[in-house]
């Protein structure tokens, strides 16, 4: 009988049982998904009527890994690699079958089984570097063996996906199909019954040759030499290690390493940032519909640089600049940039000059007759724009400033660039949900990531000023430059370093207090920013400051690192330096709140946070 119930369904097709994964969003093998699925290991092997077993998912992708959000919390068996090797060491055939991205240890899982097959538009991928761990379910053991060193370091080091044809090519998977994988997949699964394939860890295509994989073994790690964070390093190891020792031990190495690093605060802050990203995707207006926006507006020549992002992203462009020489000058900025493009090879001369056919400049708004979205590069030029712009078209004001009262009000959003990857939106109270919803689909279209803020907003900026005046204040002290630089270096903010004539790296106790004061201040600043309800909640902040500004992703972000020393510090530190440059460490009483309840900011995101991600 089929079972429908939790985050694994069981069919049976004649001699094969199906495993139908389902656990939305992602099917991340978190601990109930592990159970059921070593469960059902155990019934297929024991039911003599099995004679293939075939893991498949439902919904949008096959397991994109293993729950991130169970790091850090005490493990709970069965482990994923333990699961995997229980897979692979099942005698009856198990095939899996891959949709969508089959990422980290979802990829290890499908490599435990004895055969795989994939959609030709399936994406598989060991992403586990960019979070500061390692393959740690077999993947760095598997993987080598199917591929060679060189192959499963470039996968494992660069984090990359690739696609379904290439995994092919690899040799990481059996077959690719262009669609109907469930119907092929059963095909082959009752073409294995009876039969008993080379699990993994006895195969080894990837190493026939020997010194090869030791040369792409030193190649790499000469590359990670002096990296900052250590995962590259130890991937290298546990590739090495898979050469030299026999699989049981290349486990054990596998797994001492992973356990290290999983553990590193570094690996913290990295899943701090990815969850920060996502959650700054949700959107209180993400229900709202997104106007059409057929041809895009630009008023104030200070605005050519989003232009030349629009031209980029393929969407037609009016570029409004009353003043002549300055339309001019905007126009030479755009050439001079696409130019820069061709030279470099980034963008062909036939696309440059399909960009600039989209480019329509204008002295006079009128010309924005047509424009549904305009952005507003000049707020002397608002006025105009609002009196040129179609009824319904949004008028996205680049500029600081705060959104000014209007009859046009409901159409009207802040639109800042920030760093040239980030766009603040800034929510007027008056905004239309349907604006936001629209202006975030164009910020998105130039390839831009987003953030909410309430306006006047400002986040990202704000945050990095208040850091810069402790810089500033610490200087004007005394502190030595080449010190300061050197601890800002450290940490990984040398966008707040001040030039310095020598410069050693800086570390200890001082190198602590300057990093202290600098991030106190930018934690300080973001609390305002919360208690204001500018931004929606901590993790935002950190993920203004990390994708706009250059925050490193792996110290998280500063409310992170705020929340990670404990508030009761902050708090402590705050009334001491307050004294010294209340402009800069004055405390915002949310510190006060929180650290009297024993609370991070962490808590008061939870709180606030409200919204959907849209789709
Ligand atoms: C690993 O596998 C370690 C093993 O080697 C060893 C273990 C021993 N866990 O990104 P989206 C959530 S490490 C938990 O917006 P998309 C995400 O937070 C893992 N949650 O969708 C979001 O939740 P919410 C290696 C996860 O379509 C929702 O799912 N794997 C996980 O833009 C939708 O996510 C990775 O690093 C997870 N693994 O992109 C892959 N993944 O809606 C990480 C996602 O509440 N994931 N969520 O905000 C991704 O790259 C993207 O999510 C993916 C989909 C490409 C799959």
């Amino acid at each position: 009988m089929d079972q429908q119930a939790g985050p694994l369904r069981q069919e049976r097709h004649g001699a094969v049982l199906v495993l139908v994964i389902d656990a939305p969003p992602v099917n991340a093998l978190g601990h109930a998904l592990r159970a059921a699925l070593w469960q059902a290991i155990e019934v297929a092997e024991a039911d003599a009527t099995v004679g293939a077993v075939l893991i498949r998912a439902a919904g949008r992708t096959f397991p994109a890994g293993a729950d991130i959000s169970e790091f850090g919390q005490p493990p709970r068996a069965p482990q994923l690699p333990d699961l995997c090797d229980r897979i692979e060491a099942c005698p009856k055939p198990v095939l899996a079958a891959i949709h969508g991205t089959a990422l980290g240890g979802g990829l290890e899982l499908a490599l435990a089984a004895h055969a795989r097959i994939a959609r030709a538009d399936a994406m598989l991928g060991l992403p586990e570097v960019t979070l500061g761990i390692l393959p740690g379910a077999g993947g760095t053991q598997r993987v080598p063996r199917l591929i060679g060193a060189e192959q499963a370091l470039r996968l494992m080091l660069t984090g990359k996906p690739v696609p379904a044809a290439e995994a092919l090519a690899l040799g990481l998977l059996d077959g690719v199909v262009e669609d109907g994988l469930e119907v092929a997949a059963l095909r082959l699964a009752e073409g294995l019954v009876g039969r008993r394939l080379t699990a993994t860890r006895d195969r080894r295509e990837g190493m026939r040759d020997g010194a090869a994989y030791q040369a792409a073994v030193a190649a790499a790690r000469l590359a990670q030499a002096g990296a900052r964070l250590p995962a590259g390093a130890r991937i290298v190891d546990c590739v090495e290690a898979a050469q030299l020792l026999p699989i049981e031990q290349g486990m054990v190495f596998e797994r001492a390493a992973f356990a290290d690093l999983v553990a590193t605060p570094e690996a913290a802050g990295l899943r701090h940032a990815f969850f920060a990203e996502r959650a700054a995707a949700r959107f209180p207006e993400a229900k709202a519909e997104a106007r059409p926006v057929a041809q895009l507006g630009v008023i104030g020549a200070a605005g050519s640089d989003l232009a030349l992002l629009a031209l980029q992203a393929g969407c037609p462009v009016v570029l409004v600049e009353p003043n002549r020489p300055q339309l001019v000058e905007a126009l030479e900025r755009i050439a001079a940039a696409q130019e820069t493009a061709v030279q470099e090879g980034r963008l062909t001369p036939a696309a440059r000059d399909a960009d600039w056919e989209r480019l329509t400049p204008a002295l006079g708004a009128a010309a924005l007759a047509d424009s549904d979205l305009v952005l507003v590069a000049d707020a002397g030029l608002l006025a105009e724009a609002a009196e040129a712009a179609p009824p319904g078209a949004v008028l996205a004001l680049t500029g600081r400033g705060a959104l000014p009262d209007s009859p046009r009000a409901s159409d009207m959003i802040g639109l800042r660039l920030v760093g040239g990857r980030l766009a603040e939106l800034a929510v007027g109270p008056q905004t239309a949900p349907e604006a936001v919803a629209t202006a975030r689909a164009v910020a998105r279209r130039l390839g831009l990531l987003c953030l909410r803020a309430a306006a006047p907003g400002g986040i990202a900026g704000r945050v990095m000023l208040a850091g810069r005046a402790a810089v500033t204040h610490l200087l004007a002290q005394g502190e030595a430059p080449a010190r300061v630089a050197g601890a800002l270096r450290g940490f990984g903010l040398p966008q707040l370093a001040p030039e310095a004539a020598a410069e050693a790296p800086e570390t200890g106790a001082s190198a602590g207090r300057i990093i202290a004061q600098v991030l106190s201040a930018m934690a300080n600043e973001g609390a305002r920013l919360l208690e204001r309800g500018i931004a929606q909640r901590a993790s935002d902040i950190d993920f203004a400051l990390v994708a706009g500004l250059g925050f490193p992703r792996w110290q998280g972000g500063p409310m992170f690192w705020a929340d990670q020393r404990g508030l009761l510090i902050l708090r402590r530190d705050l009334a001491e330096w307050g004294q010294e440059a209340p402009e800069i460490w004055a405390m915002a009483p949310l510190i006060a709140d929180l650290a009297a309840q024993g609370g991070h900011f962490a808590d008061h995101a939870a709180q606030a946070g409200s919204g959907q991600k849209d789709a």
